[in-house]
């Protein structure tokens, strides 16, 4: 096992990294993104991950499966936790990847004394607010369904233990991470691929982290988010959307009547209801 993370810093490895969801968009970015900061790269997820290559290890793994991710979290000295359902789903499917998930992620992590976990939340925590609206990490969380409210319980469920257990966690409210921004609102949201990495490397290094929250975004012209009580991350934003305005600003606008133009959590705050 490593030293703890409060005396190590990121010229150190660690000797097992977890990533959960390593077969998704973030995850393939983080595959060779987080290398250099373990011996061992754990991966994990429900789809086919291809075969380990040096370095990296791979299992495959149902998050709803509590033996199982108890299986996978054991050995492990920190975990990126980004598995799950990335999109509004109805609750039963959510229910089953993000929140018996979650929950499985921290029963491993504390049956096998894992130090410090970084959640991928999500901005649609917050999706209610008007777009426009300056939020930090203590505003009023107001979720926009059924997955904006899986990433509220994750949240909730890390603070609780934190204050009971002692496992650190980053929560990072990702806005939009693509390899470029791609309508308007994103112009706002907008986290770059290297940022989004940079982002990782500070939570999972920062010394005495305890239960943090942070928004995951590029340092943009137009802002929303205010990361001043994660200032403690060192979290230093290189990209910015401003590249891409001229390109996305001759793309048709919205109507600014639409809920869409405005709400923060944009086309997540028309899905549903889910009939059965
Ligand atoms: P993604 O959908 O590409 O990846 C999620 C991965 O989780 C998939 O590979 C999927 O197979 C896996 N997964 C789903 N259900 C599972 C289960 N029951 N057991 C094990 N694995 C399961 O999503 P993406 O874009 O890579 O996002 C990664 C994380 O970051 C997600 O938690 C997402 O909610 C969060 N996030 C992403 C944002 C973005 O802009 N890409 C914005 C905000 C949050
Ligand atoms: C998210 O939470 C989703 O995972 C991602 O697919 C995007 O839709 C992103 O938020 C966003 O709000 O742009």
């Amino acid at each position: 096992m490593v030293e703890t993370i409060k005396s190590m810093n990121s010229s150190q490895k660690f000797d097992r990294l977890l990533l959960t969801g390593a077969g998704g968009g973030l995850g393939k970015v983080l595959r060779d993104g987080l290398k250099p900061y373990a011996k061992t790269l754990r991966l994990s997820d429900i789809v086919d991950m291809g075969s380990a290559e040096p370095g990296e290890e791979v299992m495959r793994c149902d998050l709803a499966d509590k033996r199982a991710v108890d299986m996978l979290t054991q050995g492990t000295d920190a975990i990126v936790h980004l598995g799950g359902v990335s999109v509004e789903r109805p609750f039963e499917e959510i229910l089953e990847a993000n929140i018996r998930g979650v929950f499985h992620i921290y029963e491993g992590a504390r049956r096998n004394e894992v130090k410090r976990v970084v959640f991928a939340s999500s901005n649609h925590v917050v999706g209610f607010h008007k777009q426009g609206e300056m939020l930090d990490s203590e505003c009023p969380r107001r979720p926009d369904g059924y997955y904006g409210l899986s990433k509220s319980y994750g949240e909730d469920l890390s603070r609780f233990y934190f204050d009971r257990y002692g496992i650190e966690t980053v929560c990072l409210r990702i806005g939009s991470c693509y390899p470029e921004p791609s309508d308007r609102r994103m112009l706002t949201t907008w986290l770059s691929y290297p940022d989004l990495i940079e982002l990782i490397r500070c939570s999972l290094f920062a010394l005495d982290v305890g239960h943090t929250i942070a928004y995951g975004v590029s340092a943009n012209r137009d802002v929303w988010w205010d990361n001043g009580k994660a200032a403690h991350l060192g979290y230093v934003p290189k990209d910015s959307a401003e590249a891409f305005r001229a390109k996305i600003e001759a793309l048709p606008a919205l109507d600014p009547a639409d809920p869409e133009a405005m709400y923060q959590g944009a086309r997540f705050v028309k899905f549903g209801p889910f009939e059965d």
